[in-house]
């Protein structure tokens, strides 16, 4: 029986809806669909619980702390939930747990050092964060407990009080959470609500939240912002990504195909910041095509619950068909499946791990993000001219560049419009203490670290003349 949790109380729905195991396609369990006055209640306790909530730091970082403990000490009886609901093999979701336990520890520890711009015989000036309110918290359905972390663990530090919403695919494991974390923080401080859309366009509308954190596709990120004009609520959008590794001419393909195809293939390439599309050099098209398809050949696709399995099915059935789509629509124009190219045949939504060549860009799968296990790679004759390709589009979340030269490697990295490039491998810089965000349509401010934490703030200056 999996309920909301609001003001403190586990809450049943009105009504119901399914959640379907992507492994079988079939539904497995039910999951609250919260009502408008449902939704109204979880917005005024989180705004009841905000008055105390606000006013002590050190108990807020005690409360985190908890909260990491209940999750670390529930990981074995939740991961199967994260993974009958999302797909994902047990032992990632194991790791998603595991980093929700990272973020909340990191920031109950952060240090926020006192901001004071003046202090002397003139007078005292300080910049002093203070939390907004209630913020409302809106997650995809391929990481949702890393992603909802990502917004509770500094809300709540900051101090402000949370209404969490999954997406209606996932809302299981965050529901769970949500009750768990009733014995680590007072009522009302972390509600969650579940429900299939406009759940989600009704928190944006809604008058309580005075900031709203989304992660999700760049369409509804857009709605999103116009929802939050309204009302002029704060806004974080961490959005689509259509992420390009670009291969220097002096990399060697057997040494960096390992990691350039778990960067493109993790989480079944359900991740925004994932290899979306491969700019290789002409000259090493042909062996790095090779050796990612080795690779994808030999991964072991399988029910998130087997043992062994190392990518599970796609989350849900339009992801599934879009990604089908996507691959058939480029066999069509003349690519080259080097390994995969179509579904598995078995219930579920299960695909082979795709390399695609001989394509270029106008193909939709190297234009627009796939968001699932097929890689296009591209051949470039010139690098100037794969940074432009590299850089064309809306997008510009995360990229890559790969040569053992890594000065030569760092400016081209400096070219690269994105809001985090690295160098050899792809994602490195996903950490607690780093900041997040896409640059162009890929968002706007970022999540994590201390910029994080200032997202959910509004800045005050206290000033006074000079003490006598
Ligand atoms: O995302 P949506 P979907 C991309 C990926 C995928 C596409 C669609 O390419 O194919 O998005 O996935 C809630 N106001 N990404 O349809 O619609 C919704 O209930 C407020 C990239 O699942 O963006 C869910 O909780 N909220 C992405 C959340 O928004 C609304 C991760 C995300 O759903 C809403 C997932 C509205 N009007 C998909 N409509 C990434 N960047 O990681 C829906 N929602």
């Amino acid at each position: 029986m999996y309920q909301m949790t609001i003001g403190g109380s586990p809450v049943p729905g009105a009504g119901t809806f399914e959640v379907i195991d992507p492994a079988t396609g079939e539904p497995f369990a039910q999951a609250p669909d919260c009502t408008p006055d449902q939704l109204d209640q979880a917005m005024n306790a989180a705004a009841a619980a905000w008055r105390t909530w606000r006013r002590d730091d050190d108990a807020r970082r005690e409360a985190l702390r908890r909260a990491a403990d209940a999750i670390e000490a529930a990981a074995d009886r939740l991961a199967p939930i994260l993974t009958a609901e999302q797909g994902k093999p047990l032992k990632d979701a194991r790791n998603e747990l595991a980093g929700a336990v990272v973020w909340l520890r990191y920031y109950a520890d952060l240090e926020l050092p006192r901001e004071i711009v003046q202090d002397d015989a003139r007078g005292y000036a300080e910049i002093v964060r203070r939390p907004l309110g209630v913020v409302a918290a809106i997650t995809p359905w391929n990481f949702p407990i890393t992603l909802a972390m990502w917004k509770i663990a500094p809300a709540l530090r900051a101090g402000n009080t949370v209404v969490v919403k999954p997406s209606p695919y996932t809302p299981l494991t965050t529901l769970a959470v949500g009750e768990l974390l009733q014995q680590a923080l007072p009522p009302g401080v972390l509600n969650v609500v579940s429900g299939r859309d406009p759940l989600g366009a009704r928190m944006t509308a809604h008058p309580v939240p005075r900031k709203i954190s989304f992660t999700g596709s760049t369409a509804t990120g857009r709605r999103v912002a116009a929802a939050a004009a309204d009302d002029l609520k704060r806004l974080t959008l961490e959005l689509g990504g259509n992420d390009p590794a670009v291969i220097l001419d002096d990399a060697d393909p057997e040494q960096i195909a390992d990691r350039l195809f778990w960067g493109a293939f993790g989480n079944n390439g359900q991740i925004c910041l994932a290899v979306k599309r491969v700019y290789a050099p002409e000259r090493l098209h042909d062996d790095l095509v090779e050796a990612l398809a080795v690779r994808a050949r030999s991964v072991r696709v399988d029910a998130g619950t087997a043992e062994g399995a190392q990518l599970g099915p796609l989350n849900n059935r339009p992801q599934f068909d879009r990604v089908a789509g996507l691959v058939a629509d480029a066999l069509r124009d003349g690519a080259v499946a080097a390994a995969g190219g179509a579904p598995i045949d078995r219930p579920g939504y299960f695909y082979q791990p795709t390399i695609l060549a001989g394509l270029g860009d106008g193909t939709r799968i190297v234009d627009e993000e796939q968001f699932g296990p097929a890689l296009p790679v591209i051949a470039y004759r010139d690098l100037d001219d794969a940074v432009e390709r590299a850089n064309a589009g809306d997008y510009g979340l995360t990229a890559s560049v790969w040569s053992p030269d890594l000065d030569r490697a760092a400016q081209v990295a400096a070219e690269l419009e994105a809001g985090q490039v690295s160098v050899n491998v792809h994602g490195l810089g996903v950490r607690p203490d780093l900041p997040f965000g896409g640059h162009k349509q890929s968002g706007l401010g970022v999540e994590n670290g201390p910029w994080g934490l200032y997202g959910f703030t509004d800045l005050q200056v206290l000033t006074r003349p000079a003490k006598p």
